[in-house]
């Protein structure tokens, strides 16, 4: 029997802009629920969310850290994410799971780039979210400002319930507009909390944003719309209530301030986590395809129901081995018991449930529904598959995650080292969907390609401190991608009869681009009354995707292609699941060769922070190096420019930024969207590859730079 009602759950997350403070307000959390009982900062490496010695050193999240605290009668599982554009996956995957967000706010710099990235991501998850503008202690920061921007740049409908009391070095505590009082802080730890009335001087003010908050609230409605154009009064209940419905229902955000360094706001920011964020039954279930039928089944939030979750990120520990972080959706499950992984079609005993602490692990016997957890023994789980129970197999909707955009070659510093390597590099494959490792036939060579340059040097220092294996690196080059720009219809037949049992599979397919970009590669089946049966057509997927590896251009990754099954046959004896598989690589290939390929490239969305007078020599380098200018914006009293730029165009863009700006300017990106790349670039990456490895072979990386211990 579960202990926690599932009213009394709350799974959030914890997103924002690089350094806004997400960490420190998790501490904080931690440090206010009892969880710990120091506190824990990022500045000297002792925060326990940012566990990983490379997260210590460098003082930035890398990998999204949970943990479980409590907040009076209630379980927060916490999920603490990274900013850092190359870490992306980690927000994307944690927000898939989450049932709620705290998007967090730096008070000086407002709404910045990867604020608007981890809100759209939110947006497409649905995640309810509260805003918290942090670093009210800070110079020049602005809680208007700030909740302005939420509205204009996030398009938020948005308002305070709190407002700052003092400014900057003096900032105090806040005004809670909703049951208006005062409350400030008596000690520096934050643990003392004075109520008071507003003081006079804020009166208007604070009557002016509790107005404008009733006004946001009757937009979105109806209980306090009918109340308010009557000018009824409106009990404090009915305000929280209304906030609680229209947060879950994304029709309206919260938004609270505090100084997360100078502890304070944290103990309301989790009163308002708890009062209007969703438990895991307040939202609506789920939907999952039944894989037997292939119909759409809602999940049902209740321990009663058929056990069904999702793993959604795998560690390796060095002391269990691998975890498998899972998010219950439905049902109750113990250690020892058996799983079926749907998704991989396997079954699976799970032989230990542990509660995660960010790298601490609390052994625990079962797990029931809304839980965050841990699973060790699941040999065959990788990110993305559905757990379930084998007699009601279910496929939770499959996580897309964004494809790496820089790529390098990678080689042992001793050939030794060769297997050792393979091993670190799979484990890292593992863990993180955004790394992929290639091997290059032409050269001989390993590609590792991810998000950034940081993301492939975070993984090579791994691969040297938990692997223990020194390697040589090559220069980042941008990772390409191939397309198609027309539609065809293709057949591939894989048919081998020599005697005995051979091998039959004929599929025929439908190769279209996709009308939006980044979408991957979509699979349809539309193969009716049996012309393939159902259990050939995982295998004709599985073909697809491993076929589309490797483009027929310059060998690099088919994306934003649409596949639909459309007809083929079988064969009593002969058909199996390789046949079907080889089958449907081969339509591929035949396919993507009559459909008009092109190469992609990876535009990235970068803006530009600098003093006025460096906007001229700035623009115009930008304009050389094929930019597009979205946006010219003001920052405080900078300018920002917003442009798209292809990444070809800009490694080692800080050097040059930094000798035209003279050291003022500062830029952040992220990879936005692909497009084609222009004919006369296209054309000499493509020479530089021959589909036969006769003459023109690709170039060899040289290796430039060499990960080892330092002597
Ligand atoms: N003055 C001030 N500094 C803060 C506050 N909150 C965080 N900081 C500082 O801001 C820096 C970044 O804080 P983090 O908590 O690491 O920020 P983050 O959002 O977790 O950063 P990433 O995980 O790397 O994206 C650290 O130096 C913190 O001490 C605050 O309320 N006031
Ligand atoms: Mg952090």
């Amino acid at each position: 029997m579960r202990k926690i009602h599932l009213d009394k759950i709350r799974n959030i997350g914890i997103i924002a802009h690089i350094d806004a403070g997400k960490t420190t307000t998790s501490e904080r959390i931690l440090f206010y629920s009892g969880k710990s009982y120091k506190l824990g900062e990022v500045n000297n490496g002792t925060a326990v969310m940012d566990w990983m010695v490379q997260e210590q050193e460098r003082g930035i999240t890398i990998t999204a850290a949970a943990t479980t605290c409590h907040w009076k009668d209630f379980t927060l599982n916490l999920i603490d994410t990274p900013g850092h554009v190359d870490f992306t996956v980690e927000v994307e995957r944690s927000l898939k799971v989450l049932d709620g967000a705290v998007v967090v706010f730096c008070g000086v710099g407002g709404v910045e780039p990867q604020s608007e990235t981890v809100w759209r991501q939110a947006d497409r998850y649905n995640v309810p979210r509260i805003a918290f503008v942090n670093k009210m202690d800070r110079t020049a920061s602005n809680f208007f400002e700030t909740l302005n921007q939420i509205r204009t740049r996030l398009g938020a409908n948005a308002a305070a319930i709190q407002l700052p009391f003092g400014e900057e070095e003096n900032f105090k505590g806040v005004i809670d507009l909703i049951v208006q009082k005062l409350l400030v802080y008596k000690d520096d730890l934050g643990k003392e909390i004075e109520t008071l009335d507003i003081p006079y001087e804020k009166i208007e003010q604070v009557k002016l944003y509790r107005n404008e908050l009733l006004e946001k609230l009757a937009e979105v409605d109806d209980v306090i719309i009918e109340k308010f154009l009557h000018n009824k009064d409106i009990a404090i209940g009915e305000i929280k209530e209304a906030i609680r419905r229209t947060t879950i229902s994304n029709k309206f955000t919260p938004v609270l301030c505090g100084s997360a360094f100078r502890n304070k706001g944290i103990q309301f920011l989790l009163d308002a986590v708890v009062e209007y964020l969703p438990s895991p039954k307040d939202l609506p279930p789920i939907k999952g395809i039944n894989p037997k039928t292939g119909d759409f089944e809602e999940i049902t939030a209740s321990d009663k129901a058929p056990f069904c979750g999702l793993c959604f990120k795998v560690a390796s520990d060095p002391f269990v081995g691998k975890l498998n972080y899972i998010r219950v959706y439905s049902g109750s499950l113990s250690s020892g018991k058996y799983l079926y992984n749907a998704t991989g079609r396997v079954k699976e005993r799970l032989t230990k449930l542990v509660r995660m602490h960010a790298n601490h692990q609390e052994i625990i016997e079962h797990v029931f529904t809304g839980d965050i957890v841990a699973a060790v023994g699941l040999s065959q789980t990788k990110t993305g598959d559905t757990l379930c129970d084998e007699t009601n197999p279910i496929l939770v909707e499959e996580m897309r995650f964004p494809e790496p955009v820089i790529q390098q070659a990678i080689e042992p510093k001793t050939k030794d080292d060769q297997e050792r390597l393979g091993m670190a590099l799979h484990k890292m494959v593992e863990e993180d969907p955004s790394f992929h490792v290639s091997y290059n036939q032409e050269t001989g060579q390993t590609i590792i390609s991810g998000m950034g340059q940081l993301h492939l040097e975070v993984i090579t220092d791994r691969i040297l401190r938990e692997f223990n294996v020194a390697v040589g690196v090559g220069e980042p080059e941008v990772a390409y991608r191939e397309t198609v720009t027309k539609k065809v219809n293709s057949t591939g037949k894989f048919i081998q009869q020599s005697g005995g049992r051979g091998q039959y599979g004929h599929v025929v397919i439908e190769l279209e681009p996709q009308e939006t970009c980044g979408t991957g590669i979509t699979f349809e089946n539309k193969i009716k009354g049996g012309t393939i049966p159902q259990e050939f057509i995982p295998s004709v997927k599985e073909g697809i995707f491993e076929t589309a590896k490797s483009g027929v251009l310059a060998n690099y990754p088919v994306t934003d292609i649409k596949v639909t099954l459309v007809d083929g046959s079988f064969h009593e004896v002969d058909s199996s699941e390789l046949a079907f598989k080889m089958a449907a690589g081969i339509a591929l290939t035949s396919g993507l060769r009559k459909a008009n390929p092109i190469l992609l490239e990876p535009i990235m969305d970068m803006e530009i922070t600098l003093p006025e007078e460096y906007m001229g020599s700035v623009i115009g380098d930008l304009t050389s190096r094929r930019a597009k200018i979205a946006a010219i914006n003001s920052r405080s009293n900078m300018r920002a420019i917003r442009a798209d730029v292809p990444l070809a165009e800009i490694f080692n863009y800080a050097t040059v930024l930094r000798s035209l700006s003279q050291g003022r300017a500062t830029y952040t990106m992220e990879p936005s969207h692909y497009m084609e790349v222009p004919s006369h670039i296209s054309e000499k990456i493509i020479s530089g590859f021959s589909p036969t490895g006769a003459k023109k072979s690709f170039k060899k990386q040289r290796l430039t730079k060499i990960v080892s211990p330092r002597p």
